[in-house]
């Protein structure tokens, strides 16, 4: 007797409407600040967990749930959101979700996925495939389990793997990653007078390693900064067939040392500075879309705004200009002569001698 195959019923999540929000001049600067009226009222991830006021990682796992919706499988490798948000056998989230071990980002949800997958076959499961997502921090997504997270891209499992980048090992006490960037100060990078510049090496660049390695896979990078393509990238990444890579910007307040209210600002900041360039691969057409925001700004504005590089003298800024002149002309921006001439350290100065800059490591492992 031949054996029946059920073949999955998939969702199909509509887009949010993106005219008018993205490129509009709403503020003096130019930049549209539209936030999202029509976000589904829905919250998968729920208040009452323990992040900080500010949390970066918590507005984006609010914002991805929203978009994904109920039928949705979480999965939460060990880190701030994994530790903040299961405290006591409790936990904010109303769709299911699992601890892994640190190293497990792509394992985990490769199991669920394939078991899926296989009682869907079976006629086992009657339901429509769900949305599987992991959602990982830097230090697990970049290092620790950069090689399960890579497995799971390889094997293409119908699933989406994001990484929360606070720039950190936050949960450990804010320790160095492979993406925290050059000059942050971080409890096992602090500066001082034979390193002055906290750390040396520059930031591991996670998103293009996915897309260049995996070529098959919808990769896109985001931040906190954009509420919309935060939405609208995870629902790509959910209604992709296969697997899906998602790099997300997420400023840690304790780890990063600023106002708590700036942490939105951050996330439109750190892309008009150039530091963290907003882009979707298509792995149909194997192109890069990379967002233009409307304004270019010196790396200082965003620098200036932080803790963690109030130690920073002017040959370590300038080395920054440098490397957000590089990716301006990577995603097919013009580098203004404003910004070109603040490749010199004689333009700059100390951190520390601002007015508005902040002490440097207040708050940081303390
Ligand atoms: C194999 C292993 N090594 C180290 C640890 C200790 N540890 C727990 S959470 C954590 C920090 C994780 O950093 P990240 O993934 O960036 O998440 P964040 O805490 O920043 O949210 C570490 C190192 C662990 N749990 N398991
Ligand atoms: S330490 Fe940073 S990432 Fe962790 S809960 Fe606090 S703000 Fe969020
Ligand atoms: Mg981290």
């Amino acid at each position: 007797m031949t054996a029946v195959v059920h073949q999955p019923e998939r969702q199909h999540l509509p887009l949010f409407d993106e005219a008018g929000r993205g490129a509009a001049a709403d503020d003096d600067a130019g930049r549209d600040l539209h936030y999202l009226p029509d976000m589904p009222e829905e919250d998968p991830y729920q208040g009452g967990h323990r992040t900080c006021a500010g949390c970066g990682p918590a507005m984006e796992y609010r914002w991805v749930l929203k978009a994904a919706g109920q039928n949705t499988i979480m999965a939460g490798p060990t880190g701030c959101m994994y530790v903040a948000n299961a405290t006591y056998m409790s936990t904010p989230y109303t769709v299911p979700w699992a601890h892994t071990q640190i190293g497990s980002g792509g394992s985990f949800p490769s199991g669920v996925a394939a078991a899926y997958e296989a009682m869907i076959r079976k006629g086992k499961y009657t339901g429509s495939y769900p949305n599987v997502i992991s959602m990982s921090g830097d230090g697990s997504a970049s290092d620790i389990g950069l090689g399960s997270i890579s497995g799971a891209l390889y094997r293409n499992h119908d699933a989406l793997f994001i990484c929360y980048d606070n720039e950190c090992y936050a949960n450990t006490g804010i320790q160095t990653s492979p993406t925290t960037p050059y000059g942050g100060s971080t409890t096992f990078t602090p500066p001082g007078p034979a390193i002055p510049e906290g750390k040396k090496l520059h930031a591991k660049n996670l998103a293009k390693l996915m897309s260049e390695g995996h070529p098959h896979c919808y990769v896109a990078t985001t931040t906190v900064g954009y509420p919309v393509d935060v939405a609208n990238k995870t629902r790509k990444a959910l209604n992709h067939r296969g697997a899906a890579f998602m790099h997300v910007y997420t400023p840690c307040q304790k780890g990063w040392v600023y106002q708590t209210p700036m942490t939105v600002e951050l996330g439109r900041r750190v892309v008009e500075a150039g530091l963290f360039p907003v882009w979707e691969y298509d792995p149909a057409t194997r192109e890069y879309d990379y967002f233009k925001p409307p304004v270019q700004r010196p790396v200082h504005d965003y620098l200036a705004m932080q803790g963690r590089f109030g130690h920073l003298h002017p040959e370590h800024v300038a080395t920054m200009q440098i490397a957000a002149n590089r990716n301006w002309e990577d995603i097919g921006m013009d580098v203004p002569k404003e910004l070109r001439d603040l490749e010199d350290p004689a333009r700059h100065v100390a951190l520390s001698e601002e007015e508005y800059s902040m002490p440097v490591n207040r708050g940081v492992g303390a």
